[in-house]
């Protein structure tokens, strides 16, 4: 399921996402165009306490910038927006929609990621087999973008990464331009950063060095 996407997302190291908690949507088509200059491998809308309505206005906007760029776009966490735009795929946590009910709604084609936080979660993912395409990990550091959440460490890190995962995995959680060579150390492939992206006064450059120390 959805192979077609297994080799793309292996080799990506960046993973932008576009959230409503640092970024007013009005801004998201630009933000998308620089965090793509910057080379982001993967486009998330992480829109919580929208409405379905806004999702899918913001992911129709959002689509043909990556799709001109060849880049995934992916909804967190809603299935009815991201079904509501070709292409668009979906991430859900381990309290949303099971990643098998997802695959079953989503069909065989969309790319669908799941979080998770623990070595066990990880393994039951791994176990997923062709469900996922990918999988995240975290939050490796403490962040105020997922406050509710404590920080998992990069032993996990480490310990994902013994696992040899034959899926593509990506690190998220308090990651910027000071620890993100200590994720590499310990394993890590490839991050997801918000705030360190959103918050900089150059996104792009900071896309390109949080890139670049993954490769
Ligand atoms: N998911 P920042 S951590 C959205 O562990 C999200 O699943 C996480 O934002 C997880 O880069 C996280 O600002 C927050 O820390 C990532």
């Amino acid at each position: 399921m959805a192979a077609s996407f297994h080799r793309q997302f292996c080799d990506a190291r960046f993973y932008a996402i576009l959230d409503t908690s640092y970024a007013s949507p009005e801004h998201f088509a630009t933000l998308a165009r620089t965090v793509l200059a910057g080379g982001a491998d993967v486009v998330q809308l992480r829109a919580k306490g929208a409405t379905t309505l806004q999702r899918v206005e913001w992911l129709r906007a959002l689509a043909p910038i990556c799709a001109a760029a060849g880049v995934p776009l992916i909804c967190n966490d809603d299935m009815e927006a991201a079904l509501a735009v070709p292409d668009v795929g979906l991430h859900v946590g381990q309290d949303d929609l099971s990643p098998r009910e997802a695959r079953m709604v989503l069909g065989p084609a969309r790319v669908l990621g799941l979080s998770t936080h623990s070595l066990a979660q990880a393994q039951a993912a791994l176990e997923l087999g062709e469900v996922l395409t990918y999988f995240a990990v975290g939050p490796v550091f403490p962040t105020a973008t997922k406050p509710d959440y404590p920080a998992v460490g990069l032993k996990l890190v480490g310990a994902v990464a013994a696992l040899n995962p034959v899926h593509p995995w990506f690190c998220i959680g308090g990651i910027n331009r000071q620890n993100v060579a200590q994720v590499r150390t310990a394993g890590g492939r490839a991050v997801v950063a918000v705030s360190e992206v959103l918050q900089a006064a150059d996104p792009a450059a900071t896309v390109r060095g949080l890139r670049e120390a993954m490769e």
